[in-house]
């Protein structure tokens, strides 16, 4: 296991902020005993999270620590389970809401894997980004295959999305505290994706209905547009936040924006907290949303071994700047790393030539990895000077 490397000063922070942080002891370790408690470590009661877990650290700052979360996991991998819970404080579906799993067959819905993540998180006290509304990726085949070319007419996809949209925020009415209603609208140039939402519209014009239709059906739900690179100041950044401000001034209710965050090694680190404070700005929250810093690796089956010895120094580096990032904007409600052990990553399999990997804050294992123990350091850190907006960023 690694073990967290401790900045300089950390101890007094922490003990003057009460944080217990751990040795080379397990994330879920409680307070160390003093010498008068010696013997067994007492377990914390079992509705309350570890003060060192990530969770936990969040609230201090008012911060909801999120992950995505793989259904094929949560519920028979007891460790995946154990974490899921104990860690995070907002948990978003990694696909079991998107539009390709909740209505493969026309006509018919199947809520099932996503009801027991509500379900999950109810028990836990977390709260769920839903994710996601609108999106060309993951539509089921008989919309269209690709998400840029469909046999239904333009008559039909308005309908369609409509209902879509509300028949699937109804469902989950109360339960979603922040809703990805449009992904990717975007292409990395500033121009719009000409999907088949793009066509059947001719323009834009499905984002502001999308959020009208969102915000009818769950009025208390935040409505967010996500996107990934907007951390970067240039034409996507640009072009998004010239949209959105498009958006306020119209009053379509648009509550917030998602940066992904899904960053590597091989490229400088983003201005992401001038980007997060300009949005910000606009009178939106902002929040990161699918956090993961990949970095290159060995080939199969070593996807999760980084080539360079040193990367992790480099990864830790992205992940507290990511953190710090979020922790500097005020408006700045969530963040959410993609999944937390590096064998659910998408990653490797998305990235394989050449290889990358390694993105995740625990290892193949289970096991947390030095990012893990950097992100803790940071938000105890961040408990000493709190400027945060409260617990669950005003709601809930
Ligand atoms: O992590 C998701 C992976 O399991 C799916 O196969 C993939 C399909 O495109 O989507 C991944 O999640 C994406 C998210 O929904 C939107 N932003 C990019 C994420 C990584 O591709």
């Amino acid at each position: 296991m690694h073990r967290p490397k401790l900045a300089i000063g950390l101890v007094s922070v922490a003990l003057l902020s009460g944080v217990a942080l751990v040795g080379s002891a397990s994330a879920e370790a409680g307070p160390a005993a003093t010498p008068a408690q010696a013997g067994p470590v007492p377990a914390p009661p079992q509705d309350r999270p570890a003060a060192d877990s990530l969770r936990a650290l969040g609230d201090r700052v008012g911060l909801r620590i999120g992950t995505a979360v793989n259904m094929d996991e949560l519920g028979s991998n007891a460790d995946y389970t154990r974490i899921t819970a104990e860690q995070f404080s907002s948990v978003t579906p990694e696909n079991v809401m998107k539009w390709q799993l909740v209505e493969p067959t026309r006509g018919t819905y199947d809520w099932a894997a996503a009801d027991r993540l509500v379900e999950f998180a109810k028990k836990n006290k977390q709260l769920v980004r839903g994710h996601t509304l609108v999106w060309h990726s993951q539509l089921p085949t008989w919309l269209s295959s690709d998400g840029y070319t469909t046999t239904l007419s333009n008559d039909e996809l308005k309908a369609l999305l409509k209902k879509h949209i509300q028949d699937q925020v109804k469902h989950f009415k109360g339960d979603i505290w922040q809703w990805d209603v449009v992904n990717e609208a975007f292409d990395d140039d500033g121009k719009p994706r000409e999907t088949v939402w793009y066509k059947a519209w001719g323009g834009l014009g499905y984002i502001a209905d999308a959020f009208r239709w969102a915000h009818e059906a769950d009025p208390k739900a935040l409505l967010f547009y996500n996107d990934y690179n907007l951390e970067f100041t240039g034409p996507k950044s640009n072009a998004v936040y010239d949209f959105v401000k498009t958006l306020k001034a119209q009053r379509v209710p648009i509550d917030g924006v998602g940066f992904q965050g899904h960053l590597d090694t091989q490229y400088g680190f983003p201005d992401l907290q001038n980007n997060l404070q300009r949005f910000a700005d606009l009178g939106l929250k902002v929040a990161e949303t699918e956090v993961d810093v990949r970095t290159f690796t060995e080939a199969a089956p070593n996807v999760n071994t980084p080539t360079d010895p040193l990367a992790s120094y480099a990864q830790e580096s992205y992940w507290s700047r990511a953190m710090k990032a979020c922790l500097a904007v005020r408006e700045c409600i969530s963040f959410t790393p993609w999944g937390f052990g590096d064998t659910y990553s998408w990653i490797p399999g998305w990235f394989d030539d050449p290889q990358e990997g390694a993105a995740l804050l625990y290892d193949g294992n289970l096991q947390p990895k030095s990012q893990y123990y950097v992100l803790q350091q940071d938000l105890a850190l961040a408990a000493g000077a709190p400027h945060r907006p409260g617990p669950g960023g005003g709601r809930h």
